[in-house]
Protein backbone atom coordinates (compact mmCIF):
# COMPACT_ATOMS: atom_id res chain seq x y z
CA UNK A 1 0.00 0.00 0.00
CA UNK A 2 3.05 2.46 0.95
CA UNK A 3 4.05 2.40 -2.71
CA UNK A 4 1.34 3.79 -3.85
CA UNK A 5 2.04 7.85 -4.41
CA UNK A 6 -0.70 10.36 -2.98
CA UNK A 7 -2.84 10.59 -6.16
CA UNK A 8 -4.23 13.75 -5.51
CA UNK A 9 -0.83 15.58 -5.30
CA UNK A 10 0.50 13.89 -8.05
CA UNK A 11 -2.32 14.93 -10.37
CA UNK A 12 -2.00 18.75 -9.18
CA UNK A 13 1.63 18.61 -9.56
CA UNK A 14 1.20 17.32 -12.98
CA UNK A 15 -1.66 19.53 -13.77
CA UNK A 16 0.70 22.53 -13.00
CA UNK A 17 3.31 21.24 -15.16
CA UNK A 18 1.02 21.08 -17.83
CA UNK A 19 -0.73 24.36 -17.53
CA UNK A 20 -3.97 22.41 -17.31
CA UNK A 21 -7.02 23.05 -15.54
CA UNK A 22 -7.75 20.32 -12.70
CA UNK A 23 -11.10 18.84 -13.37
CA UNK A 24 -14.02 19.74 -10.83
CA UNK A 25 -16.78 17.33 -10.06
CA UNK A 26 -20.24 18.90 -10.32
CA UNK A 27 -21.24 21.20 -7.16
CA UNK A 28 -23.59 18.29 -5.90
CA UNK A 29 -20.46 16.28 -5.02
CA UNK A 30 -16.99 17.16 -3.17
CA UNK A 31 -14.50 18.30 -5.56
CA UNK A 32 -12.03 16.11 -5.68
CA UNK A 33 -13.41 12.23 -6.13
CA UNK A 34 -13.17 9.73 -2.89
CA UNK A 35 -10.28 8.06 -4.65
CA UNK A 36 -7.98 10.94 -4.61
CA UNK A 37 -8.00 11.68 -1.09
CA UNK A 38 -6.66 8.69 0.14
CA UNK A 39 -3.68 6.26 0.18
CA UNK A 40 -6.16 3.72 0.88
CA UNK A 41 -7.30 1.46 -2.03
CA UNK A 42 -10.89 2.85 -2.01
CA UNK A 43 -14.07 0.58 -3.73
CA UNK A 44 -17.37 -0.33 -4.02
CA UNK A 45 -19.00 -3.34 -5.04
CA UNK A 46 -20.76 -3.89 -8.60
CA UNK A 47 -23.10 -5.51 -10.54
CA UNK A 48 -22.01 -6.05 -14.08
CA UNK A 49 -25.69 -6.09 -14.89
CA UNK A 50 -26.18 -2.17 -13.74
CA UNK A 51 -22.40 -1.45 -15.55
CA UNK A 52 -23.64 -2.38 -18.27
CA UNK A 53 -27.57 -0.56 -18.67
CA UNK A 54 -26.55 2.60 -16.59
CA UNK A 55 -24.52 5.07 -17.23
CA UNK A 56 -25.35 7.34 -14.74
CA UNK A 57 -24.25 4.36 -12.51
CA UNK A 58 -21.34 3.97 -14.37
CA UNK A 59 -20.06 7.33 -14.43
CA UNK A 60 -20.07 7.70 -10.56
CA UNK A 61 -18.45 4.30 -9.51
CA UNK A 62 -15.53 5.04 -12.38
CA UNK A 63 -14.96 8.52 -10.93
CA UNK A 64 -14.74 8.24 -7.33
CA UNK A 65 -13.54 4.25 -6.77
CA UNK A 66 -10.23 2.97 -7.48
CA UNK A 67 -11.34 -0.61 -6.57
CA UNK A 68 -14.47 -2.71 -7.89
CA UNK A 69 -15.49 -6.06 -5.85
CA UNK A 70 -17.85 -7.69 -8.10
CA UNK A 71 -21.08 -8.41 -5.66
CA UNK A 72 -22.04 -11.60 -7.16
CA UNK A 73 -20.13 -12.00 -10.53
CA UNK A 74 -17.13 -14.21 -8.93
CA UNK A 75 -19.10 -17.08 -6.72
CA UNK A 76 -19.35 -20.33 -7.78
CA UNK A 77 -23.05 -20.48 -8.30
CA UNK A 78 -22.66 -17.79 -10.45
CA UNK A 79 -19.65 -19.10 -12.64
CA UNK A 80 -20.41 -22.95 -12.54
CA UNK A 81 -23.97 -23.21 -11.75
CA UNK A 82 -24.40 -26.32 -14.10
CA UNK A 83 -20.90 -28.28 -13.78
CA UNK A 84 -19.18 -28.57 -16.85
CA UNK A 85 -20.97 -24.99 -17.66
CA UNK A 86 -18.98 -22.24 -16.86
CA UNK A 87 -20.27 -18.55 -17.29
CA UNK A 88 -17.58 -15.89 -16.90
CA UNK A 89 -19.35 -12.99 -18.93
CA UNK A 90 -20.20 -10.98 -15.65
CA UNK A 91 -16.84 -11.32 -14.24
CA UNK A 92 -14.91 -11.19 -17.07
CA UNK A 93 -17.03 -7.99 -18.17
CA UNK A 94 -15.87 -5.95 -14.76
CA UNK A 95 -12.55 -7.00 -15.04
CA UNK A 96 -12.34 -5.87 -18.47
CA UNK A 97 -13.54 -2.58 -17.37
CA UNK A 98 -11.50 -2.22 -14.49
CA UNK A 99 -8.35 -2.64 -16.78
CA UNK A 100 -9.95 -0.15 -19.05
CA UNK A 101 -10.65 2.21 -16.01
CA UNK A 102 -7.61 1.76 -14.31
CA UNK A 103 -9.11 -0.15 -10.85
CA UNK A 104 -8.06 -2.61 -9.18
CA UNK A 105 -10.43 -5.99 -8.39
CA UNK A 106 -11.28 -7.68 -5.49
CA UNK A 107 -11.55 -11.35 -5.99
CA UNK A 108 -15.07 -12.62 -4.09
CA UNK A 109 -14.78 -15.29 -3.27
CA UNK A 110 -13.31 -18.72 -4.19
CA UNK A 111 -15.03 -20.73 -1.34
CA UNK A 112 -18.15 -20.17 1.01
CA UNK A 113 -20.85 -21.97 1.79
CA UNK A 114 -23.79 -19.81 -0.01
CA UNK A 115 -24.47 -19.14 -3.30
CA UNK A 116 -22.89 -22.84 -3.72
CA UNK A 117 -24.55 -24.66 -6.31
CA UNK A 118 -25.82 -27.84 -5.19
CA UNK A 119 -24.09 -30.19 -7.45
CA UNK A 120 -21.17 -29.39 -5.26
CA UNK A 121 -22.95 -29.80 -1.68
CA UNK A 122 -23.62 -33.12 -3.07
CA UNK A 123 -20.11 -34.28 -3.95
CA UNK A 124 -18.35 -37.32 -1.65
CA UNK A 125 -15.37 -36.32 0.27
CA UNK A 126 -12.70 -36.80 -2.16
CA UNK A 127 -14.70 -36.13 -4.78
CA UNK A 128 -15.02 -32.26 -3.44
CA UNK A 129 -11.78 -31.94 -2.59
CA UNK A 130 -10.69 -31.98 -6.21
CA UNK A 131 -13.13 -30.00 -7.48
CA UNK A 132 -13.00 -27.23 -4.88
CA UNK A 133 -9.16 -27.20 -6.11
CA UNK A 134 -9.65 -27.48 -9.77
CA UNK A 135 -12.32 -24.29 -9.06
CA UNK A 136 -9.85 -22.42 -7.09
CA UNK A 137 -6.93 -23.12 -9.71
CA UNK A 138 -9.27 -21.98 -12.62
CA UNK A 139 -11.09 -19.29 -11.64
CA UNK A 140 -7.78 -17.36 -10.04
CA UNK A 141 -5.37 -18.76 -13.18
CA UNK A 142 -8.18 -17.23 -15.50
CA UNK A 143 -7.76 -13.81 -13.74
CA UNK A 144 -3.86 -14.01 -13.13
CA UNK A 145 -2.52 -10.52 -12.64
CA UNK A 146 -5.24 -9.13 -12.90
CA UNK A 147 -6.96 -9.16 -8.90
CA UNK A 148 -5.26 -7.53 -6.76
CA UNK A 149 -6.70 -9.32 -3.57
CA UNK A 150 -8.69 -12.46 -2.93
CA UNK A 151 -11.59 -12.99 -0.53
CA UNK A 152 -10.26 -16.78 -0.52
CA UNK A 153 -12.55 -18.26 2.26
CA UNK A 154 -15.67 -16.26 3.20
CA UNK A 155 -17.41 -16.16 6.54
CA UNK A 156 -16.12 -20.06 8.04
CA UNK A 157 -16.99 -18.94 11.61
CA UNK A 158 -19.90 -18.74 13.57
CA UNK A 159 -20.26 -15.76 16.32
CA UNK A 160 -19.20 -17.85 19.39
CA UNK A 161 -15.89 -18.45 17.59
CA UNK A 162 -16.36 -22.00 16.73
CA UNK A 163 -16.56 -23.42 12.96
CA UNK A 164 -19.42 -23.12 10.72
CA UNK A 165 -21.20 -26.31 9.97
CA UNK A 166 -20.42 -26.09 6.19
CA UNK A 167 -19.97 -29.36 3.72
CA UNK A 168 -16.45 -28.21 3.41
CA UNK A 169 -15.86 -28.34 7.20
CA UNK A 170 -18.02 -31.27 7.06
CA UNK A 171 -16.56 -33.66 4.49
CA UNK A 172 -12.94 -31.98 4.50
CA UNK A 173 -12.48 -31.26 8.35
CA UNK A 174 -10.57 -28.06 9.52
CA UNK A 175 -7.81 -28.37 7.28
CA UNK A 176 -9.33 -27.33 3.90
CA UNK A 177 -8.42 -23.70 5.05
CA UNK A 178 -4.75 -24.07 4.77
CA UNK A 179 -5.79 -26.28 1.45
CA UNK A 180 -7.59 -23.79 -0.52
CA UNK A 181 -5.21 -20.74 0.49
CA UNK A 182 -2.35 -23.29 -0.74
CA UNK A 183 -4.01 -23.81 -3.93
CA UNK A 184 -5.00 -20.19 -4.25
CA UNK A 185 -1.02 -19.04 -4.40
CA UNK A 186 0.06 -21.64 -6.68
CA UNK A 187 -2.37 -20.38 -8.96
CA UNK A 188 -1.64 -16.41 -8.71
CA UNK A 189 1.65 -15.79 -6.29
CA UNK A 190 1.52 -12.61 -6.26
CA UNK A 191 -2.56 -12.09 -5.60
CA UNK A 192 -2.71 -11.13 -1.66
CA UNK A 193 -4.99 -13.50 -0.39
CA UNK A 194 -7.72 -12.77 2.37
CA UNK A 195 -10.00 -14.57 4.86
CA UNK A 196 -13.39 -12.63 4.76
CA UNK A 197 -15.98 -11.90 7.78
CA UNK A 198 -18.60 -9.66 9.04
CA UNK A 199 -19.06 -9.39 12.57
CA UNK A 200 -15.48 -8.98 13.30
CA UNK A 201 -15.34 -5.14 13.21
CA UNK A 202 -14.50 -5.51 17.29
CA UNK A 203 -13.05 -7.38 19.85
CA UNK A 204 -15.09 -10.17 19.96
CA UNK A 205 -15.47 -14.05 20.08
CA UNK A 206 -15.65 -14.41 16.41
CA UNK A 207 -12.85 -11.80 15.52
CA UNK A 208 -10.67 -13.65 18.37
CA UNK A 209 -11.06 -17.03 16.14
CA UNK A 210 -9.73 -15.21 13.22
CA UNK A 211 -6.83 -13.82 14.60
CA UNK A 212 -5.91 -17.23 15.99
CA UNK A 213 -6.66 -18.97 12.87
CA UNK A 214 -4.39 -16.43 11.16
CA UNK A 215 -1.59 -16.61 13.61
CA UNK A 216 -1.78 -20.67 12.98
CA UNK A 217 -1.83 -20.34 9.71
CA UNK A 218 1.18 -17.84 9.25
CA UNK A 219 3.34 -20.02 11.65
CA UNK A 220 2.36 -23.09 9.47
CA UNK A 221 3.81 -21.05 6.47
CA UNK A 222 0.64 -20.85 4.66
CA UNK A 223 0.24 -17.92 2.30
CA UNK A 224 -2.51 -15.65 3.90
CA UNK A 225 -1.91 -12.50 3.64
CA UNK A 226 -4.85 -10.50 5.06
CA UNK A 227 -8.44 -10.11 7.10
CA UNK A 228 -11.41 -8.73 5.24
CA UNK A 229 -13.51 -7.06 7.54
CA UNK A 230 -16.73 -6.87 5.93
CA UNK A 231 -18.54 -4.06 8.28
CA UNK A 232 -21.97 -4.24 7.41
CA UNK A 233 -23.48 -2.30 10.47
CA UNK A 234 -26.49 -1.06 11.69
CA UNK A 235 -27.13 2.60 13.03
CA UNK A 236 -29.08 0.52 15.80
CA UNK A 237 -26.84 -1.67 17.33
CA UNK A 238 -24.08 1.07 18.43
CA UNK A 239 -20.47 1.20 16.50
CA UNK A 240 -18.62 -1.77 17.39
CA UNK A 241 -16.19 -1.52 20.71
CA UNK A 242 -12.53 -1.67 19.50
CA UNK A 243 -12.54 -1.07 16.16
CA UNK A 244 -9.26 0.10 16.09
CA UNK A 245 -7.67 -2.06 18.52
CA UNK A 246 -8.38 -5.15 16.76
CA UNK A 247 -6.95 -3.68 13.30
CA UNK A 248 -3.84 -3.44 15.34
CA UNK A 249 -3.88 -6.83 16.91
CA UNK A 250 -3.94 -8.13 13.05
CA UNK A 251 -1.23 -5.92 11.97
CA UNK A 252 1.25 -6.87 14.34
CA UNK A 253 0.88 -10.47 13.17
CA UNK A 254 2.18 -8.70 9.78
CA UNK A 255 -1.00 -9.10 8.09
CA UNK A 256 -2.72 -6.98 5.87
CA UNK A 257 -6.39 -5.38 6.74
CA UNK A 258 -9.38 -4.38 4.14
CA UNK A 259 -13.04 -3.40 4.75
CA UNK A 260 -14.48 -4.95 2.31
CA UNK A 261 -18.25 -4.37 2.31
CA UNK A 262 -19.02 -1.26 4.24
CA UNK A 263 -22.68 0.21 4.58
CA UNK A 264 -24.87 1.48 7.51
CA UNK A 265 -28.24 0.84 7.48
CA UNK A 266 -30.58 2.84 8.78
CA UNK A 267 -34.07 2.20 9.65
CA UNK A 268 -36.47 3.56 6.89
CA UNK A 269 -37.56 6.31 6.28
CA UNK A 270 -33.86 8.07 6.82
CA UNK A 271 -34.46 11.66 8.60
CA UNK A 272 -31.65 14.35 9.27
CA UNK A 273 -30.53 12.55 12.28
CA UNK A 274 -30.18 9.14 11.17
CA UNK A 275 -28.26 10.37 8.58
CA UNK A 276 -25.22 11.85 10.99
CA UNK A 277 -25.64 8.71 12.93
CA UNK A 278 -24.56 6.75 9.59
CA UNK A 279 -22.04 9.39 8.57
CA UNK A 280 -20.33 9.18 11.88
CA UNK A 281 -20.16 5.31 11.50
CA UNK A 282 -19.01 6.11 8.29
CA UNK A 283 -15.97 8.11 9.44
CA UNK A 284 -14.84 6.28 12.52
CA UNK A 285 -14.73 3.23 10.07
CA UNK A 286 -12.76 5.70 7.59
CA UNK A 287 -10.19 6.93 10.08
CA UNK A 288 -10.19 3.67 12.15
CA UNK A 289 -8.65 2.21 8.91
CA UNK A 290 -6.55 5.71 8.37
CA UNK A 291 -5.12 5.12 11.70
CA UNK A 292 -3.39 2.02 11.33
CA UNK A 293 -1.08 1.82 8.07
CA UNK A 294 -1.87 -2.02 7.26
CA UNK A 295 -5.24 -1.31 6.87
CA UNK A 296 -4.81 -0.96 2.84
CA UNK A 297 -8.07 -0.68 1.63
CA UNK A 298 -12.09 0.72 2.21
CA UNK A 299 -14.20 -0.62 -0.10
CA UNK A 300 -18.06 -0.29 0.81
CA UNK A 301 -21.30 -3.03 -0.55
CA UNK A 302 -22.39 -0.99 -3.16
CA UNK A 303 -22.46 2.51 -3.75
CA UNK A 304 -25.75 3.86 -3.71
CA UNK A 305 -29.26 3.38 -2.03
CA UNK A 306 -30.49 2.15 -5.79
CA UNK A 307 -29.14 -1.02 -5.71
CA UNK A 308 -28.67 -2.55 -2.23
CA UNK A 309 -28.82 -6.13 -0.89
CA UNK A 310 -30.35 -3.96 2.31
CA UNK A 311 -33.97 -3.82 1.77
CA UNK A 312 -34.22 -7.67 0.76
CA UNK A 313 -32.48 -9.22 3.85
CA UNK A 314 -33.79 -6.75 6.70
CA UNK A 315 -37.48 -5.44 6.22
CA UNK A 316 -37.83 -2.02 7.31
CA UNK A 317 -33.93 -1.11 7.26
CA UNK A 318 -31.68 0.10 4.34
CA UNK A 319 -30.26 3.76 2.91
CA UNK A 320 -27.03 1.98 3.63
CA UNK A 321 -25.14 3.93 1.27
CA UNK A 322 -22.86 6.68 0.40
CA UNK A 323 -24.85 7.99 -2.45
CA UNK A 324 -28.91 8.05 -2.48
CA UNK A 325 -30.66 6.80 -4.98
CA UNK A 326 -30.61 9.65 -7.12
CA UNK A 327 -27.19 9.40 -6.91
CA UNK A 328 -26.33 12.12 -5.02
CA UNK A 329 -23.57 11.58 -2.06
CA UNK A 330 -25.02 12.13 1.29
CA UNK A 331 -23.91 13.61 4.48
CA UNK A 332 -21.30 10.11 4.86
CA UNK A 333 -19.83 10.75 1.62
CA UNK A 334 -18.87 14.36 2.86
CA UNK A 335 -18.04 13.21 6.39
CA UNK A 336 -15.09 10.84 4.63
CA UNK A 337 -14.77 13.31 1.89
CA UNK A 338 -15.27 16.94 3.58
O1 LIG B 1 -24.97 -8.42 -2.06
C1 LIG B 1 -25.04 -9.81 -2.32
C2 LIG B 1 -26.45 -10.18 -2.76
O2 LIG B 1 -26.75 -9.58 -4.02
C3 LIG B 1 -26.59 -11.68 -2.84
O3 LIG B 1 -27.94 -12.02 -3.12
C4 LIG B 1 -26.14 -12.30 -1.54
C5 LIG B 1 -26.24 -13.81 -1.57
O4 LIG B 1 -26.11 -14.35 -0.34
O5 LIG B 1 -24.78 -11.93 -1.27
C6 LIG B 1 -24.64 -10.57 -1.08
O6 LIG B 1 -23.31 -10.25 -0.75
C7 LIG B 1 -22.81 -10.80 0.47
C8 LIG B 1 -21.35 -11.05 0.26
O7 LIG B 1 -21.13 -11.85 -0.88
C9 LIG B 1 -20.72 -11.69 1.48
N1 LIG B 1 -20.98 -10.92 2.68
C10 LIG B 1 -22.37 -10.52 2.90
C11 LIG B 1 -22.94 -9.85 1.66
C12 LIG B 1 -24.37 -9.37 1.91
O8 LIG B 1 -25.20 -10.46 2.14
Amino acid sequence: MLRRIPKKRALAAVAAVMGIAVWQAPSASASVPLQYTTHRYVGSAVAAQYLASEPDYRAVLTREFDNVTPENEMKWGTVEAVRGQPDWSGADAIVEYAQRTHKTVRGHTLVWHSQLPDWVSALPAAELRQVLRDHITTEVKRYKGKIRAWDVVNEIFNEDGTRRDTVFHQKLGDGFVADVFRWAHAADPAAKLYINDYNIEGINPKSDAVYDLVKTLRRQGVPIDGVGIQAHLSIQYGFPAQFRENLTRFAKLGVQTAITEADVRIPTPPDAAKLATQADYFGRLWDGCHAVSRCVEFTTWGFTDRHSWVPDVFPGEGAACLFDENLHPKPAYFRINP
